[in-house]
């Protein structure tokens, strides 16, 4: 790290006011005060002059953008948790630390999957559109009948902190917890839980109520939830995701509950955002898919945490020490 008096951070996106002014105290920070995305042009130019570089999941930090990075930069200091923006192998080869932000988003995350667990089986979307259109009739007692979720089975694939935090909300809606993870987590968590871990995700799909992703995007999740997984799944079974769209085959799972072989789907998430799946926004008019714009984390007080951690983590780095939320290979 150079001597200098105050490290160059360039940051990407407009963060919480309250994160800014702690940022402009302590670094010489470039922010951006209109929020306007940055070009891939933008990337390597921030590259070229910035000491920490703190990207969001907008930003593309590829090989070409690191390829032309400056001498100077030793930290991409991620405003969030997953880091499938950035080529983590190519940083850490040129010397560059990477860091998230784990754990203050844990909760708001698993909020909004259950949000999206109780929405789709329940219709909630549905019986929004009624209202807002004056169609409402009046109560009957076969109208807007949905799914019960006390008593289902849900499948989590990706047992790590959110996943965890998923179980403890479902299991407090009557939901019996089954998961698919690398490593089976702890037979305290397992216990606690009341988790039914299972080694095979293809013998978990066929039999489970709810699936809900919850793992990263890495190279060997892309596309875990493949057209040839999902066609495992049972035809009433419902696809939740808060995690990453490259996760599932998203044209495939469009196209089952198009077809009648998947009952829905709530998806928080995107294979190429912020573009939606035409196919997707068409199944949201019928209630069968609820779609939200990338929101799992986005509370105030989760945003404010992510930019303090981002700050410990820079303030951590620039002071001589290591990180406390550095991205290791092992974790790719
Ligand atoms: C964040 C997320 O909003 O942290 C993550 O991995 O998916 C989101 O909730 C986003 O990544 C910020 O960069």
């Amino acid at each position: 790290m150079p001597n200098r008096k105050k490290l160059l951070v360039v940051v990407t996106r407009k963060l919480p006011d309250r994160v800014e002014t702690r940022m402009r105290e302590l670094f010489d920070a470039r922010l951006n005060i209109d929020d306007t995305p940055m070009s891939q042009a933008d990337l390597v130019e921030a590259a070229k002059m910035a000491d920490v570089l703190v990207p969001t999941v907008t930003d593309r930090i590829d090989a070409a953008v690191l390829g032309q990075s400056g001498e100077r930069l030793k930290l991409i200091a991620n405003f969030g948790n997953g880091v499938d923006n950035i080529d983590v192998t190519t940083a850490l080869q040129r010397g560059i630390t990477v860091t998230n932000t784990p754990g203050v988003l844990t909760e708001d995350t698993a909020d909004m999957t259950m949000a999206l667990i109780l929405a789709v089986p329940r219709r909630l979307a549905e019986g929004l559109e009624v209202l807002e259109h004056g169609e409402w009739k009046g109560w009957s007692p076969t109208w807007m009948l949905g799914h019960r979720i006390s008593g289902k089975r849900l499948g989590i694939v990706g047992m790590g902190r959110i996943g965890q935090a998923v179980a403890r909300r479902a299991r407090a809606f009557g939901m019996s917890i089954h998961y698919h993870n690398r490593r089976r987590v702890s037979p305290a968590v397992e216990e606690e839980l009341e988790a039914t871990y299972w080694e095979s995700l293809d013998q978990m799909l066929a039999r489970m109520d709810i699936v809900s992703v919850n793992c990263p995007h890495t190279p060997a999740t892309y596309h875990l939830l493949s057209a040839r997984r999902l066609k495992l799944l049972r035809p009433e079974a419902f696809v939740v995701n808060t995690a990453r769209g490259e996760v599932i085959d998203e044209n495939a799972l469009a196209r089952m509950i198009d077809a009648g072989e998947l009952a829905g789907a709530g998806l928080d998430v995107f294979e190429h955002e912020p573009a939606v799946s035409p196919k997707l926004i068409k199944l949201s008019r019928t209630g069968k898919v609820v779609l939200l714009p990338h929101m799992g984390s986005a509370t105030i007080e989760g945003r404010v945490d992510m930019g303090e951690k981002v700050i410990i983590n820079i303030k951590t780095f620039m002071d001589g020490h290591r990180p406390p939320d550095r991205v290791l290979p092992s974790m790719l």
